[in-house]
């Protein structure tokens, strides 16, 4: 494996979206998995019990996900720019005496990295300002509530069933499929990561962008960044948390959609003294949008030779 690029394993099940069990189907190389997929049988029981076979069922294969290892820009010196191969930043670390984790009787709020070295404990949140306008600038946002419902009575063998209150979109209420769907997006939100500190926190007052993943506001010229203004040393009353308390309708406007991605970072020897790139995203996709899956009609592509995968020490 080449040390310089991020590779990630997929496992990649059947070509029908009922993966397992009767409905599974070979995968073809090439057309469903790349060149340098490995494929494995799958055995399921027939309907006389005994075991059928399932060439090429699953396959298993690395991707390149087209993310640098690590960078790094020195910005401070002044005459000379100097970018090392970096990461997505040198790991804050705070000095102590301490060389090894057994004499650590206390909080360091942090790892133990190296000698004198302690990695802090600390927050990434990255919140996207995301001015949608779904065919028009009149829009609503719909939230999905998948909900278990449970079956009291005797109408059913069954005990539960999931069902779908509503959807987490931004849509046009004013335009429709055929069939009456509104028009819209679909947010598939990023990794979450949920504040640790309390509201009333100082820190969290001022960082109260971070209060939730999704915030929907109208738009408003003036309410750009979610930090407010002028984030160092404010009190926190101008950020996203407090413009989302003016009651103002979101509904048939044009909003905005607000959304945070975020990791608690607990460093680990790997990070120091560089961090290797940690990647992460969210997708926003048409939703209804269209009358069908607009790619049926698209050409097969052309298969590709790929450079097979030697996993060598
Ligand atoms: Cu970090």
């Amino acid at each position: 494996m080449d040390p310089t690029v991020n590779w990630y394993f997929k496992t990649f099940l059947d070509s029908g979206e009922f993966g397992f069990g009767q409905s599974m189907v070979s995968l073809e190389p090439l057309a469903d998995c790349p060149a340098n997929a490995a494929f494995l049988d799958a055995y399921f029981a027939g309907e006389d019990g005994v075991p059928v076979k399932i060439s090429n069922a699953i396959c298993i294969f690395e991707k390149y996900a087209g993310d640098i290892m690590w960078r790094h820009t020195e910005s401070e010196l002044h005459d000379e720019e100097i970018r090392e191969v970096g990461l997505t930043g040198i790991l804050g670390i705070k000095g102590t005496s301490y060389t090894h984790v057994d004499q650590i009787k206390e909080n360091v709020f942090g790892t133990l990295l190296s000698d004198n070295t302690i990695g802090v404990h600390h927050d990434h949140y990255l919140t996207y300002h995301l001015d949608l306008d779904i065919d028009g600038e009149a829009n609503s946002f719909m939230k999905t509530n998948l909900e278990t419902v449970t079956v009291r009575d005797e109408s059913s063998g069954r005990k539960s069933y999931w069902s779908v209150a509503s959807e987490l979109a931004i849509i046009n209420p004013n335009k429709q499929t055929k069939a009456g769907n509104k028009i819209g997006y679909r947010l598939f939100p990023g990794t979450v990561a949920h504040p640790l500190l309390v509201s009333d926190d100082y820190p969290q007052i001022r960082g109260g962008f971070t209060n939730y993943n999704v915030f929907v506001t109208p738009y408003n010229k003036s309410e750009k960044w979610a930090g407010g203004l002028y984030a160092d040393q404010s009190r926190g009353e101008d950020t996203l948390a407090v413009w989302s308390l003016r009651n103002r309708s979101i509904e048939n406007k044009d909003i905005v959609l607000w959304h945070t991605v975020g990791i608690h970072h607990v460093p680990c020897q790997e990070d120091y003294p560089i961090m290797p790139t940690l990647s992460g995203g969210f997708e926003i996709r048409p939703t209804n949008f269209f009358e069908r899956n607009p790619v049926l009609k698209a050409k097969t592509p052309k298969p590709m030779r790929l450079p097979k995968c030697n996993s060598q020490p």
